[in-house]
């Protein structure tokens, strides 16, 4: 078969541009070392005409797109854009999206061929070793495949999935890391894969769950340090849902890693995500000896009603904790929020948002950042689960919403929108404004509460 063109779907103009895509890179180093020759674009660096006019030009005998769920429509656009424009190879997803939604792909969008349901790293060998050999009866064997066939349409169990993650070969860096480099961003580095929480807006569990690989891998020491050795810059990003794993096994590893990074002379600085209870002072200041500088912290709320919603199975203090943690060993937190999700009031917005007014003293001294989001409802997850049993769920597999529990919810989160948006309403004038301009949304007056006043948080936009 002709070379293999991955893309990365996301946008140019997504929030966050500056990483490599480590998902596509893994199957690019799987693919080279069994002999197949593949390459990437990604739309987040290039534009889309410069991806159809590579199409164009090359002999590409498949065309790879890697798809998150926000994405999704963005992928199936571009799919059928290829086939307008007379691309006739195989059109493959995968990705986090495409895994929870094979059948509705294949049965709604006859552009696409295939899609790998999971992590793709042994089945993506296995389904171009099919496809070269010129048959496609060997498709039934390829792991995680979900496929058109004679009899309609298969999906195969996950026969071949990555348990071990010291024998996959590094990722396989590429034009977009050499840029990075350049600019002096940092490279990506996957430690481990998977968590052991379970926060009821994220798909990690169940996406793992579904391939039937243990919830947490991680890989030895030595070799995420051979990888880092190999990479030769002085930033690195790492992507691991949770960098540090939970109690004393966690506390070992993670201070075997600095003992490792120290042996080898290693000098670097980086970045993790991790949960606030796995933030220990003592690890936390031995990380920073070695060159921990950012930890993303997923606080998301502060409100105990809020975090119940959530399943984060954190306290307040324990956040607040954290931060000060941080602060004191020199570690830029990262402190990542969802000020608002499907069961919000009036009052756990409020908590939130008071809160960001609290760790204001941390931003204006440039110790901390704060990334604020509204929850968005991915698939897989249990928070999909309970709207859909709720009957709350609209939308479909291309993007999902839920129905507010009433016009109140809608002034709330159109509150916090226009405040994130960078128009800083007080409530008061807000709820004026709200009253002249939406006639519908009727119990504005149920609100009850104090007015969070504008002004007192954070710009973080
Ligand atoms: C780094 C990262 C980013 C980076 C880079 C994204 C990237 N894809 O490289 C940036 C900062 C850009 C980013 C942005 C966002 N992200 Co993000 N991100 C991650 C993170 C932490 C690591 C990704 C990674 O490198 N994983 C390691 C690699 C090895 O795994 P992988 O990517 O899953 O790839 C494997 C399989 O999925 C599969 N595969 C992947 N691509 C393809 C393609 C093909 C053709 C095939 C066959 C297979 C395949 O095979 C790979 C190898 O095994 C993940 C969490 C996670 N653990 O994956 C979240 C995650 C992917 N992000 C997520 C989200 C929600 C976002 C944002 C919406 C956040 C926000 N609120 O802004 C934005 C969306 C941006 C956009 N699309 O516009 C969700 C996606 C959920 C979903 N169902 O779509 C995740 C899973 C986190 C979570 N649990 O909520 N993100
Ligand atoms: S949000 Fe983070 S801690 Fe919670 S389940 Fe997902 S990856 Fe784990």
């Amino acid at each position: 078969m002709d070379k293999i063109l991955f893309v990365d779907v996301i946008k140019r103009d997504a929030s966050n541009t500056i990483f490599e895509h480590l998902g596509i890179m893994y199957l690019q180093a799987a693919l080279q070392r069994s002999g197949y020759e593949s390459e990437m674009i990604s739309t987040r660096f290039d534009s889309e005409r410069t991806l159809y006019q590579k199409v164009k030009t090359g002999t590409y005998g498949m065309v790879a797109l890697s798809v998150m769920q926000i994405d999704a429509p963005r992928a199936i656009h571009i799919a059928q854009e290829l086939r307008r424009r007379g691309f006739k190879g195989y059109i493959l997803l995968g990705g986090h999206w495409a895994t929870f939604h094979p059948e509705e792909i294949l049965r709604n969008h006859p552009e696409v061929d295939f899609v790998l349901t999971g992590e793709s790293d042994f089945a993506i060998v296995q389904l171009v070793e099919a496809l070269s050999m010129g048959s496609t009866t060997r498709l039934d064997q390829v792991s995680g495949l979900g496929y058109r066939s004679d009899k309609g349409y298969r999906l195969n169990p996950h026969t071949a999935v990555p348990n071990d993650l010291n024998l996959l070969p590094f990722p396989l860096r590429n034009q977009y890391s050499d840029l990075l480099r350049q600019q002096g961003h940092a490279l990506s580095v996957s430690g481990s894969r998977g968590c052991f929480a379970h926060c009821t807006f994220c798909d990690i569990v169940t996406f793992h769950r579904k391939i039937r690989v243990k919830p947490y891998r991680s890989r030895t020491n030595e070799n995420i340090c051979d990888e880092i050795e190999q990479l030769g810059v002085d930033k690195i990003e790492f992507v691991d849902d949770q960098f540090i794993d939970f109690g004393e096994a966690g506390k070992e590893r993670a201070y075997a890693f600095a003992d490792e990074i120290e042996r080898r002379k290693l000098k670097i600085t980086f970045a993790v995500l991790a949960r606030v209870d796995t933030i220990d002072r003592d690890v936390m200041k031995r990380l920073h000896q070695v060159g921990l500088r950012h930890c993303l912290l997923g606080i998301e709320a502060i409100s105990r009603d809020d975090l119940k919603v959530l399943g984060k199975h954190i306290t307040p203090e324990a956040s607040r904790e954290a931060i000060k943690i941080l602060d004191e060993v020199g570690v830029e937190g990262i402190i990542s929020m969802l000020i608002v999700n499907p069961y919000s009031t009036f009052e756990t917005v409020r908590e939130n948002l008071e809160f960001l007014a609290e760790v204001r003293p941390y931003l204006k001294e440039n110790k901390h950042t704060v990334s604020i989001n509204t929850m968005k409802i991915f698939s897989g997850t249990p928070i999909h689960t309970r709207l859909a049993h709720e009957k709350r769920l609209t939308g479909n597999y291309l993007g999902f919403n839920y129905k507010r529990n009433n016009g109140y919810a809608v002034l709330v989160e159109l509150y916090v929108d226009l405040w994130l948006n960078g128009l800083r309403l007080t409530w008061g004038h807000f709820v004026e404004w709200a009253k002249k301009g939406i006639h519908a949304l009727k119990p504005i007056n149920a609100m009850g509460g104090p007015p969070a006043t504008a002004g007192q948080f954070p710009n973080t936009h």
